[in-house]
């Protein structure tokens, strides 16, 4: 009974710590990065990333892809200014532990369909970066697509968060069920 209390007060710590970023999200204007981004077929919208200690190797960015036309498209390559090497980059539980892997052949974006990068799944991956991505500003990021073509895409640099996107493989905790 008394594990079954601790379990639920835990529970209420993580839904309270996952709100604070919202909350502090809204107490900020109007944002460019906010605006839909239109390629093609493609509307790109809730483009972020996560700020980054002095010192972070890695960065992530995160946006959501709505592909309204007939024809599946693929999200192929990402580039920035702040890193050489951005990859493509999605996370899976194996054995009970939250792995990143990179997606080699792309991340498909059906017909119809919305895809959503966020931390704990897909996400952009900005290796060895050259600067701290700081809260408050926003980090250009380039996208490929196989047929929409390319496009420049702002991301609202956002607070670093409960977690890390670098340290995934540290912290298990947030299992989304109670028992
Ligand atoms: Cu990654």
């Amino acid at each position: 009974m008394n594990n079954f209390i601790m379990r639920a007060a835990s529970a209420v710590l993580i839904v309270a710590t996952l709100a604070l970023p919202v909350a502090a999200h809204e107490n900020h204007g109007v944002h460019d990065a906010d605006a839909a981004v239109m390629l093609g077929d493609l509307e790109i919208t809730a483009a972020f990333a996560r700020a980054t200690l002095p010192g972070a190797p890695v960065g992530g960015g995160f946006v959501t892809i709505t592909n309204n036309g007939t024809e599946d498209d693929t999200l192929v390559s990402a580039t920035s200014d702040f890193s050489d090497n951005v990859q493509l980059h999605n996370m899976s539980v194996v054995d009970g532990v939250m792995k990143m892997h990179e997606m080699k052949e792309g991340i498909p974006v059906p017909a119809g369909e919305t895809v959503t990068l966020a931390p704990g799944g897909l996400h952009i991956m900005f290796m060895q970066i050259k600067e701290p991505l700081v809260e408050g500003t926003m980090a250009k990021v380039t996208l490929t697509f196989e047929k929409a073509g390319t496009t420049e895409v702002m991301l609202n640099v956002r607070g670093i968060g409960a977690k890390a996107d670098e340290a995934m493989d540290h912290d298990h905790s947030m299992t989304h069920k109670a028992n």
